[in-house]
């Protein structure tokens, strides 16, 4: 419907098995993913994909003191995006620059400002990880005013306790916990 969203959330190789930072079984909610955006294109929905797109030399990597091997690099196999997008989607990059940490999609970027042009008044959330971009993207959507779901069964978490202790989160920040299975 008009008025509404769906932000696919860092569905790269990098975060899949064999990827730089994989999130177990990550690959397995990817039919579920390009279900969901054929659904909300067909619908009328604005399609939106985030990714993780880090210059080489980003302060979240080991080499640098942060906690993860060095993934997503801008332009690599490694951050193209594993799920079939239309071609009018909505690409939002972030974490682009070298010393800031942005696990949000609205984190620096002007994603908020589009949604609200365009008309947004409801965005439904899935991709990966649950605990970190999921979790971030998730709750800056209720901090701008959005209607805000979660689809359940097209998200996965790298660590589960995290991942539960995150959707407990999400659900007092005013998150609807949705699954369609
Ligand atoms: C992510 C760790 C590091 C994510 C991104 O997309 O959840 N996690 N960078
Ligand atoms: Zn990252």
């Amino acid at each position: 419907m008009p008025g509404e969203a769906l932000i696919v959330v860092d569905m790269q190789r990098d975060f899949m098995p064999g990827g730089a930072l994989p999130v177990p079984g990550g690959d397995k909610i990817i039919p579920r993913v390009n279900r969901y955006i054929e659904e909300f294109r067909g619908r009328g929905a604005l399609i939106v994909a985030t990714r993780d797109w880090h210059p080489p030399d980003h302060i979240s990597f080991k080499e640098r003191g942060g906690p993860w091997p060095r993934h997503c690099v801008q332009g690599t196999a490694g951050a193209e995006f594993v799920v079939k997008l239309p071609k009018d989607a909505l690409i939002i990059s972030k974490a682009t620059e070298p010393d800031k940490e942005a696990y949000s999609g609205f984190e620096g970027t002007n994603l908020a400002e589009v949604l609200r042009e365009k008309g947004v008044e409801r965005v439904y959330i899935c991709g990966v990880a649950t605990e970190y971009c999921v979790r971030a993207t998730a709750l800056d959507a209720v901090k701008n005013g959005f209607e805000t779901y979660l689809l359940c069964d097209a998200i996965k978490g790298i660590n589960p306790q995290d991942e539960e202790r995150a959707l407990k989160e999400l659900r007092s920040a005013g998150v609807n916990l949705f699954s369609a299975l």
